[in-house]
């Protein structure tokens, strides 16, 4: 399976995107053996990115890496379509979207519509990000199928049975797991990956559960899960959006900038690090 990260954008104190601490993040990503970068996503607050400053994301990264998904959804069609053409520069593995979220009681088939207007205006391969807690939409494995034109899903729910039924109706998609919380059981069913949040601040958990799931060692797989489960809570507990960019300092040693608001820093900083330490040992022992 894929170990897919979907990166956080680095701001300055500013409010502005900081593309040098991007690419030091990426190429440390993708020294330690990451597969993808997703970019763009939920965890890079795309839905506080302009059209500009997505596009300059993907720019900067592929200074670095081309294995990269390229998230450009938004509510204005045009922008969307847009950005998608803009990449046709960039060999990239593919363009993602989430459907048009916000518009309550949007409409099957303009989702439908949507997501045949982005494939028929990408020049790579289209990947759907079906986040429904987030989007308040969700797009069943019959709407998926019916778009028709689609590659892979990145489907976030906290119940496998989700992309599992979206696997089942669709084998041919490529099906990743966005949720945290499910990177074992979705590796050791079989699916195609993961697009984990966690990947940007412990990266050697993702790629030391692959191997006990290669190896079918899953009781250690387990342990691994635990901590990695523990890690999300501690991120919640802070607020996940903000506690990533201090996990990658502690865990990782770069600095990644801020969020920005209103994705507001940490302001307990030290109790959250003072949280971190027993867990820090356990991380580091699983490495
Ligand atoms: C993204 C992801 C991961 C999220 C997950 C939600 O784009 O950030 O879906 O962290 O809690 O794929």
């Amino acid at each position: 399976p894929d170990i897919i990260v979907p990166t956080v954008t680095p701001f300055t104190p500013e409010g502005k995107v900081d593309l040098e601490k991007l690419k030091e993040h990426v190429t440390h990503l993708v020294r330690k053996g990451v597969d993808v970068i997703f970019l763009n996503g939920t965890t890079g607050m795309g839905p506080a990115l302009s059209p500009e400053e997505k596009l300059a994301v993907l720019k900067s990264v592929y200074d670095v890496t081309n294995r990269v998904i390229f998230q450009v959804g938004g509510l204005n069609l045009y922008d969307v379509v847009k950005l998608a053409r803009e990449s046709k520069d960039f060999d990239i593995v593919g363009v993602a979207s989430y459907p048009p979220y916000y518009f309550p009681r949007m409409r099957e088939d303009w989702v439908l519509r949507y997501f045949r207007d982005l494939c028929a205006a990408s020049p790579h391969p289209v990947y759907l990000y079906n986040y429904p807690l987030a989007t308040g939409f969700d797009v069943s494995p019959a709407l998926a199928k019916e778009i028709g034109c689609l590659k892979g899903v990145k489907d976030t729910t906290q119940d496998l049975a989700h992309p599992l039924s979206l696997k089942r109706v669709l084998p041919d998609l490529k099906v990743y797991t966005g949720a945290d919380t499910l990177v074992l059981p979705s590796m050791a069913s079989g699916l195609d990956g993961v697009v984990s949040a966690l990947g940007n601040y412990a990266p050697e958990l993702l790629l030391r559960v692959r191997n006990l799931v290669n190896d079918g060692k899953l009781r250690e797989a387990v342990e691994v899960q635990q901590v990695i489960a523990e890690l999300i809570d501690l991120s919640r507990k802070y607020g996940s959006l903000a506690a990533n960019y201090v996990l990658v300092r502690e865990l990782q040693g770069h600095d990644v900038g801020v969020p920005r608001p209103p994705v507001y820093p940490v302001v307990d900083e030290a109790r959250l690090r003072s949280e971190l330490e027993p867990l820090k040992r356990r991380v580091e022992s699983l490495k």
